[in-house]
């Protein structure tokens, strides 16, 4: 049986599930989306997901048109229809169709898409000798043109920096903000490692909040790590004694080389694999 996909209350086989030329989405970008993943038939963070989609579509007046409880089972539902208990979750949710041109009020009905599917993984080669990355000349969105934390379906911005990465060998990019500080990858949050605490960029660097990243600092404390959430820059990078990057898609993956420059040993570190085996544990029980 095809893959079934739903869009606004309906599953359409995969071949058939279509929206309007004329949605806003599509036109400009207009809409917000989330990727999750889920363990054993059950969505990891389900409804802090739920919770940052809601935030993207307020930030863009957006207003989603079912509840967040009919959001969850609408999603749950996706999942087993489709028969997935460990697969990657992508909820997007789109201004709708409308009349050429930006305004959105000439448009109605937003839709909501769910796409339940495989997910496909770094190789396992990237977990166990880590990744290199490169830093991009692309720039992190200046919060105050576009903020970071809203999850927009304009990820031009990510795009851009990745293609510089990809022409550089790479599969993940550095992106710094506008002050010329660390922010986050194209679809990673990053932390350091050093002198035996953890250390990642705040929100207020211009990132977006991530779930995974989020959920590391909580396993993180409680093994008693101390994290700091403080402005990075490069050097504190090149200096570091690990690095590793966190994201629904990633997980928690390491990085040995930063611009071809070595991290600490080369090797992925200490704390990165506890944090990546205690991450998969507390996913996978
Ligand atoms: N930064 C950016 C810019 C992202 O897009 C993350 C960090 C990590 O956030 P979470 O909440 O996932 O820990 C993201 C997330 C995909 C895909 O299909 C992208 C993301 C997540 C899942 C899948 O490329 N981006």
């Amino acid at each position: 049986m095809s893959l079934q996909i739903y869009i606004s209350g309906k599953l359409y086989n995969k071949e058939d599930a279509k929206i309007s030329v004329y949605d806003h989405g599509l036109l400009y970008g207009d809409g917000v989306f989330e990727g999750m993943r889920s363990y054993n038939g059950k969505v990891f963070r389900h409804r802090e997901h739920l919770e940052r989609l809601w935030k993207s579509a307020r930030a863009i007046m957006l207003e989603i048109p079912i509840s967040m409880d009919e959001m969850e089972k609408a999603v749950n539902d996706t999942l087993a229809a489709n028969n997935i208990s460990d697969g990657y979750i992508r909820l997007v949710v789109t201004r709708g169709a409308g009349s050429l041109g930006l305004d959105p009020n000439r448009t109605q009905n937003p839709q909501v898409i769910i796409i339940t599917d495989k997910i496909s993984l770094y190789p396992d080669e990237y977990y166990e000798n880590g990744l290199e990355i490169v830093t991009v000349s692309t720039i992190r969105n200046h919060p105050a043109a576009l903020s970071p934390r809203v999850k927009s379906l304009n990820y031009l911005n990510n795009i851009m920096a990745k293609i510089e990465g990809l022409q550089a060998g790479c599969e993940e990019a550095l992106m710094l903000n506008h002050n010329g500080e660390v922010a986050e990858c194209t679809g990673d949050n990053i932390f350091i490692v050093r002198n035996g605490e953890l250390l990642t960029p705040p929100i207020d660097a211009g990132i977006l909040e991530g779930i995974t990243r989020q959920a590391v600092i909580d396993l993180a404390r409680e093994a008693e790590i101390t994290v700091r959430e403080i402005a990075l820059t490069r050097h504190d990078i090149f200096t570091a004694d690990e690095c590793f990057l966190t994201g629904s898609a990633a997980e928690v993956v390491p990085v040995v080389k930063l611009d071809r420059r070595v991290i600490g040993d080369g090797k992925p570190g200490p704390i990165t694999r506890k944090l990546k085996d205690r991450f998969h544990e507390y996913t996978r029980s």
